[in-house]
């Protein structure tokens, strides 16, 4: 049973930090219980319909270059390590999430992801959603309602449930309260200096995403959100005043890149806010909560700025907005190998953010540990001469 009040800030960290793991147990008991449970991979995917369905979402996403040797016998090596990982997790059966998956829901994001799910059908079940490629044509609207009703439907006859307008608007209401917290926890970091590091801040949105209960879930982010406020408050500052602040963009985050957040923050930087879809991307906004349910989430989820859409504007007004808000001295970003979307939007940001004055920074990297001490130099020289 959480005690909210009486935890220290080293619990709070360890309890987000080791989610991911200690989560395998919670979903164990949750299928012994006998619910679904139903793996994605992209924040494109309404997860308010599995909650509505009263399954349980868990993102498959691999952060970790464990089974990429075992990828790489059916994929090519020059592909991006999140799909070739997620793959070798599955292929493995290393990843007790994707054990526990009754269904997998993927999305036409990127080529690589596209393909990957045709392999990943033959070891699991596969459900694919049409993600159109633009977001400002009126048939992108209308195709992408017709993949969410789809998804309703689909679920419905999977696991015999009744997805009610009423059951959706329970869960787009739960699921927006779950994005008001974590994006009151990350805007704690606008203070000067921030309340906690930008590792800390990752491993709590990252962490938050495998904590099956909601409830406890958002009494837990209440009470780390009053704690680290409070501490603040306190006078403890555990990010040294001066540090530069950076706003990181790029590719999804968490496990073994965040390598590039700790060469950051011991090279006199700190990051205080994550625009990828570890972070802002998909907190920033809510759902909303009246009119047609189906409707508001396809005009929601259409509408995240994703490298995937071209063009893709929404990307440039939440990163600009965020530069401002954060009073960022930088913005790096995080490219993956291989991921030809972000790489070629990179040089878009690099334009924006120079019309703005905001010095920049692109990093590509893998889940290897080996460019550890390269990152560091690049590291290093942007923050030394912000
Ligand atoms: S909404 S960022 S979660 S697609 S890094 S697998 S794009 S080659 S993860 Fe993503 Fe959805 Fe977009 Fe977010 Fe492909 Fe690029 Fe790899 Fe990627």
């Amino acid at each position: 049973m959480i005690k909210p009040a009486s935890r220290t800030l080293p619990e709070i960290f360890e309890s987000f930090g080791e989610a991911r793991r200690n989560g395998f147990l919670a979903m164990k008991a949750l299928k012994d219980e006998g619910r679904g449970v139903v793996g994605t991979f992209c924040t494109y995917v309404p997860v308010e319909l599995i909650m509505a369905a009263g399954l349980i979402p868990v993102g498959l996403c691999s952060t970790s270059d464990e089974t990429i040797p075992e990828a790489e016998k059916t994929l090519p090596r020059n592909l991006c390590p999140l799909i070739k990982a997620s793959y070798g997790f599955a292929v493995t059966d290393k990843c007790p999430y994707m054990y526990f998956a009754d269904l997998v829901v993927g999305e036409t994001t990127c080529d690589g992801k596209i393909k990957m799910y045709e392999l990943l059908g033959k070891l699991k079940e596969v459900h694919v959603m049409d993600l159109p490629r633009t977001q400002h044509k009126a048939g992108s609207r209308a195709l992408w309602l017709a993949e969410i009703r789809a998804l309703k439907k689909i679920l419905e006859d999977r696991f015999g449930a009744a997805i009610t307008d009423d059951k959706l608007r329970e869960a787009i209401r739960e699921r927006n309260r779950e994005r008001a917290l974590l994006k009151e926890l990350y805007e704690l970091s606008i203070l000067d200096p921030p309340p906690l590091t930008g590792l800390r801040q990752l491993q709590i949105l990252f962490g938050s995403q495998f904590k099956f209960i909601h409830q406890e879930k958002v009494r837990e982010l209440e009470a780390s959100i009053k704690s680290i406020r409070e501490a603040w408050q306190a006078g403890e500052r555990p990010v040294q005043a001066g540090a530069k602040r950076i706003l990181i963009t790029g590719c999804p985050m968490g496990g073994a890149t965040e390598k590039v957040v700790k060469v950051i923050e011991e090279s006199g930087g700190v990051v205080v806010v994550y625009e990828n879809c570890t972070g802002a991307k998909q907190f920033d906004r809510q759902v909303p909560e009246d009119g047609d349910p189906c409707e508001a989430l396809a005009d929601y989820y259409l509408a995240i700025g994703c490298s995937v859409m071209s063009p893709n504007p929404n990307r440039l007004e939440l990163l600009g907005r965020l530069c401002a808000q954060f009073k960022v001295d930088g913005v790096v970003e995080m490219l993956l190998q291989s991921c030809h979307t972000y790489a070629v939007e990179s040089q878009r940001i690099r334009e924006f953010l120079k019309e703005r004055a905001v010095p920049f920074l692109s990093l590509e990297t893998d889940y290897s540990a080996g460019d550890t001490e390269q990152l560091r130099t690049r590291a290093a020289a942007f923050i030394e001469m912000l």
